[in-house]
């Protein structure tokens, strides 16, 4: 299977989808969502939870290494009658399998004929007006891993990655939601105070671990794409606190229901 991922991606997908729909009897859906860092516990409010996998038991995807990270697959009927995947956990490039298992969610959600994908993540803030607990909305990205899921000659349009009507959609569901660009580092350190400021003057606003290389395979899925970043911690160096783990899983617990209210009126509207 970890071969199949590497040699033929798209195949790999299909055979996820494959045994997703042996285990669910679900053969299409219309959206998808990967839930990061503090956003997973609403993923049950998002409407009728038909069926629960555990991602590891689906060909390609392997457990979460992370505290504080899900890692099920949820298939949920919406109220509008359409189907949603969710993905409560997501691989990460810092766990050294390489890119493909990183992308291999968002390959497997258009194998099964998704065509809209939001992303959301826990994140640092460059802002410091973004307190722990903020949402942003993602406009534009910057990928610094050095790496990126397409192989040979792959020259994918990247100018309207973030759907600009997915981020009007947010708009009108909360005006004040900010955006901002995204740099996804390899992790899993985070950023000296010189990395941070080097973003910024790239023109990041969060900084993170995840996302953009998803990006990237869901633009060449042809998915319409929103990200939602949760503003856990300020970026390093912007505040004088260090950063800790625990207290960027407390921030995400703090803002679980106002997160899950969010997403269910977003994906309604969608
Ligand atoms: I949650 O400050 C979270 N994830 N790279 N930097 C990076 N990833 C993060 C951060 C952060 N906070």
């Amino acid at each position: 299977m970890t071969d199949e991922l590497l040699t033929d991606p798209v195949q790999a997908a299909r055979t996820a989808a494959a045994t997703i729909t042996d285990r669910t009897g679900v053969d299409h859906a219309d959206v998808a969502l990967v839930l990061g860092s503090g956003w997973s516990s609403g993923a049950t409010r998002l409407g009728e939870v038909l069926s629960t996998v555990p991602l590891e038991q689906i060909p390609g995807f392997s457990a979460p290494v992370v505290a504080g990270h899900g890692g099920d697959l949820l298939v949920i009927r919406l109220a509008s009658g359409r189907t949603a995947l969710v993905l409560t956990g997501r691989t990460h490039l810092y766990e050294g399998r390489g890119v493909a298992p990183v992308v291999h969610g968002v390959r497997t959600v258009a194998a099964l004929g998704v065509t809209t994908l939001v992303l959301t993540n826990g994140c640092g803030g460059l802002d410091r007006r973004w307190g722990p607990g903020t949402v942003v909305a993602i406009r534009d990205h910057i990928n610094l891993t050095g790496t990126t899921p397409l192989v040979g000659p792959t020259f994918i349009d990247m100018s309207t990655t973030w759907t600009p009507a997915l981020l009007d959609l947010v708009h009108r569901i909360d005006p004040e939601i900010p955006t901002g660009v995204y740099a996804q580092f390899h992790g899993p350190a985070y950023e000296t105070p010189a990395e941070v400021r080097m973003a910024g003057v790239m023109g990041a606003d969060l900084v993170g671990m995840s996302t953009a290389l998803e990006a990237i395979a869901a633009r060449e899925a042809g998915l319409d794409l929103l990200g939602l970043s949760l503003v856990t911690n300020h970026a390093a160096g912007v505040s004088p606190d260090p950063l800790d783990h625990a207290e960027v899983i407390a921030a995400g617990k703090a803002a679980a229901p106002r997160l899950a209210d969010l997403l269910s009126r977003i994906v309604a509207a969608l």
